[in-house]
């Protein structure tokens, strides 16, 4: 069956019988375009659109689907299975509240960075928080490691260990192999990996490097300035054998965080331990009087610049959450006119 080599269990059979309807019929969803998906189903990849009422806003990649219809009357995605993870982002468009599901059904998430350019560890502890908080387990990936020095590629690796609080760190090229072999313990049958990070750090070069084939587009970075062309346009699932799948991304420009869980916690777990020992409950940890987390920062043991950090993923928080109450408020004012 096809869709074995899409990641198919009995724990997902499982959780679509819930959702399969007679007439209806399983699928994974393993690209979404404009207003049509690809699915997987049993016997091939077909096109389906996917039915406005979806219960969570519509489809993304890694989701089970029911499916109805065929070659004559078409497809459509009629519903979805409960996911058990799934990367959200708030919309990059200022004009919309709403969040955008990037991929869904995730094992692990490989979190790329690029070894040859300047090390800006606010951008991976925000990758970071993203993925805790969809339920899959991140795992940071250097990349590029053919084009820095062994001494600088494990000085790396160390700073990155250190802000990283547990979570994996590996440094591979996908050019000449080397260091790619670690990642085949996240790869096992029946896995779901995603690839994020920003354009050209080299997602769709490790995909193929994994798969042995030059199946996906990778184009060159910039002259200039040695930045990505932003080369992969659409999320996409690549299955690599024995029921596990890749799912390659687009790099992002910007990644808001929707409403953050635990993600933010569990990155900066060691930054809000020192809150239970400032002298005031209600301190800003800014100038007040024995605050703990200025102590820290005096005596070197907490970094100031994960202190700003964290303070700027909060507060992005605190106004998301502010908004949403707003754009709440003003949906209930403009009901209660109404009757
Ligand atoms: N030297 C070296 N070059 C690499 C490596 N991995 C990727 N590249 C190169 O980096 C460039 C960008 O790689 P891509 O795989 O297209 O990057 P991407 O992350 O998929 O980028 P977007 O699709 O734009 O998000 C290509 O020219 C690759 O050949 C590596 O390990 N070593
Ligand atoms: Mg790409
Ligand atoms: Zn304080």
């Amino acid at each position: 069956m096809m869709l074995d080599e899409y990641g198919w269990t009995a724990d997902v059979a499982a959780r679509l019988r819930g959702v399969l309807e007679p007439n209806t019929y399983p699928g994974r969803v393993a690209r979404v375009d404009r207003g049509s998906c690809l699915v997987v189903t049993d016997r091939r990849p077909v096109d389906a659109a996917a039915a406005t009422a979806l219960e969570g806003g519509g489809v993304a990649v890694g989701d089970w689907v029911a499916v109805r219809g065929d070659d004559r009357s078409g497809r459509l995605i009629v519903a979805t299975a409960e996911r058990t993870s799934a990367i959200v982002r708030r919309d990059p468009s200022p004009s919309n509240n709403r969040d955008q599901v990037l991929a869904a059904n995730l094992d692990h998430a490989f979190i790329l960075y690029r070894l040859d350019r300047k090390l800006r560890m606010a951008v991976l502890e925000r990758y970071m928080v993203l993925i805790w908080d969809s339920g899959a387990q991140p795992v940071v990936v250097l990349s590029k490691a053919d084009l820095v020095d062994a001494s600088a590629r494990e000085a790396t690796v160390r700073d990155v260990e250190r802000a990283a609080a547990g979570v994996p760190v590996f440094a591979l090229s996908a050019v000449t192999g080397s260091g790619t072999e670690e990642l085949t313990r996240f790869t096992q049958p029946g896995s779901s990996v995603a690839l994020v990070g920003e354009s050209g750090v080299g997602k769709s070069t490790l995909v193929n490097h994994i798969l042995g084939v030059d199946l996906l587009d990778t184009g060159p970075t910039r002259a200039g300035d040695g930045k990505g062309r932003h080369t992969t346009t659409s999320r996409e699932m690549v299955p690599i054998g024995g029921g596990a799948v890749l799912i390659d991304t687009p790099g992002l420009r910007s990644v808001g965080l929707a409403e953050a869980g635990e993600g933010i916690g569990n990155v900066f777990g060691d930054v809000e331990e020192y809150f239970g020992y400032c002298k005031f409950r209600d301190c800003s940890h800014d100038s007040e009087p024995g605050c703990a987390i200025q102590i820290a920062i005096e005596h070197g043991v907490l970094d100031r610049r994960r202190f700003e950090s964290y303070q700027k993923l909060q507060r992005e928080q605190e106004r998301l959450v502010a908004r949403k109450a707003a754009i709440a408020r003003r949906a209930e004012r403009s009901q209660s006119r109404r009757y």
